[in-house]
């Protein structure tokens, strides 16, 4: 099946005519096209993005609400179909999709579909100067978001619906990688009756059709969310055109575990942070830390319960780690396994293929699980995104907090204990945007969500996510 771009509400081939390969990579198969945009496909969404915006930013809060609790309505009532085109096009279990993509993605659309209603603008009153101060917060115009592939409509639609709530008109691009279900949501933006231009999707390459994006000197903000490195270049390309920048990059998460926690639930939940979505979350507790009196208890236990994971073909309900997302990924995890050895890790469990039933040229890997001696190898200070976690024990409050932090990323961390003082002074000294307290991945959407040091700039979410789509105008009035 061929994708196509959708621009002015019309799904249309790229000028160019180039296309790229769609991977279904549970069995290794292309199976449809996706358009390799060019500059001019970039172009012709910008001018339909540009001459939709008049009308768009000045349509009543009430208005955009209601369009955007019908775009989240559609997505839930397509939930199976959603879910089914999400699991192919990227590999994991449908069970997860049906879980928790596709429902986070109609979330997302109902979130700022109430939270635009809410969004108010400030008043500062300049008392004994006869004055006041209003600040209003107008949409910004076109805006640029990009997003990735591993939660592919979950985090294109956590961009896409707060920028369009905010009254901006959006030029968006998916992943190359995962386009399909991007695709998907055009039909269901007509359906809803989101005028023409407000939302344009164009496919393609990030060296391409990403950067067209990025170096467009009238999509004044971007929106991101990828690879560190891809940050950091479309940093240099944003900067000097002075565009409003959210990056949110990648991940070296702690999982911090202290003998005094609630063990089975711990387990439970380590066994998720780990794994889920075979580990390409950039949330994932990639690196766990033991207290070292029950070092040894919880590698017998977590082997045990990692064992008992399900390596299998996305649709088998049964299923727990489905496929890698492509083969160039499945290499670049594997060759931090070769590393692990290298480097003196020793793998407790995994660390190879698994040749699966019905999916015999899918991109399959084993949960890994590496000892590591010291938290300075590539494993530990390099994002793999992928399901390969490393364990060490520690001593202490002061080297678990040194551990934690020693690392280039700053985005998540979880943290078991069941000690007050402890959870208070190490979640104020943790480097990480977002840290959990005995669980993980729970997520309120009105709370912030981004990271710090090399894991980006800026925070989603809320009324951050409302903040950074809109320009703030401070109108000072003095009066007698
Ligand atoms: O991401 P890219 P990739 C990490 C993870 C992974 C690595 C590389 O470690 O192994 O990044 O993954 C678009 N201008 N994360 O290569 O390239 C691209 O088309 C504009 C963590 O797939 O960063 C896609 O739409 N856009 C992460 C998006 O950027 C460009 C999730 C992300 O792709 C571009 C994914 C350019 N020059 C990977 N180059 C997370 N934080 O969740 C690429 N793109």
């Amino acid at each position: 099946m061929n994708i196509k771009n959708y621009i002015n509400g019309e799904f249309v081939n790229p000028i160019k005519n180039q296309w790229i390969d769609n991977y279904n990579p549970s069995i290794g198969e292309v199976y449809g096209k996706i358009p390799n945009s060019s500059e001019e496909d970039v172009e012709k969404a910008y001018q339909a993005a540009k001459n939709a915006f008049p009308s768009w930013s000045k349509t009543t809060l009430n208005e955009r609400s209601a369009i955007l609790s019908k775009i989240s309505f559609l997505i839930k009532d397509k939930l199976e179909f959603l879910a089914k085109a999400e699991s192919k096009d990227n590999g994991k279990p449908l069970t997860l999709a049906k879980a928790v993509d596709i429902p986070r993605a109609s979330s997302n659309f109902q979130f700022f579909a109430n939270a635009i209603t809410q969004f108010a603008s400030e008043a500062h009153e300049s008392v004994g100067l006869n004055a006041v101060n209003l600040t209003l917060r107008h949409p910004i115009g076109v805006v640029g978001c990009i997003s990735p592939w591993n939660l592919p409509l979950y985090l294109f639609t956590w961009k896409i619906a707060p920028a369009i709530a905010a009254g901006n008109c959006v030029v968006a691009k998916p992943s190359e990688v995962t386009p399909m279900t991007a695709f998907l949501l055009g039909e269901i933006c007509n359906e809803a009756g989101l005028p023409k231009g407000v939302l344009n999707i164009v496919h393609g390459l990030g060296s391409t059709t990403g950067q067209a994006i990025v170096s467009h000197p009238n999509i004044k903000a971007i929106s991101f969310t990828g690879g560190t490195s891809t940050g950091a270049r479309i940093a240099r390309i944003a900067a000097p055109m002075f565009k409003k920048l959210s990056l949110e990059l990648g991940g070296k998460n702690p999982n911090i575990i202290f003998a005094d926690c609630d063990y089975d639930k711990m387990l439970e939940t380590t066994v998720k942070s780990s794994f889920a979505n075979q580990g390409q979350i950039c949330l994932c507790g990639s690196r766990i830390f033991v207290e070292e009196s029950i070092f040894d208890r919880f590698k017998v236990d977590f082997i045990k319960k990692v064992s008992n994971l399900k390596v299998g073909i996305p649709v088998d309900p049964e299923t727990n780690v489905g496929a890698l997302v492509s083969k160039s990924h499945l290499e670049k995890v594997n060759s931090y396994i070769a590393i692990a050895e290298a480097e003196g890790g020793e793998i407790l469990f995994g660390g190879h293929e698994v040749n699966v039933e019905g999916g015999e040229n899918g991109y399959y890997l084993q949960p890994t699980i590496i000892e590591v001696k010291s938290n300075k190898c590539k494993l530990n200070q390099e994002e793999i995104f992928g399901p390969v976690v490393t364990i060490m024990s520690f001593k202490n409050e002061e080297e678990a907090l040194t551990l934690a932090n020693d690392v280039p990323y700053g985005l998540s961390a979880t943290l078991w204990t069941n000690d007050l003082n402890r959870t208070m002074t190490m979640t104020q000294e943790i480097q990480a945007g977002i840290v959990w307290v005995n669980t993980w991945l729970m997520r309120d959407l009105r709370t912030p969500f981004g990271g710090i040091k090399s894991s980006g700039v800026g925070r989603e979410g809320g009324f951050e996510a409302l903040r950074f789509f809109s320009e703030p105008k401070n109108i000072c009035i003095e009066y007698k």
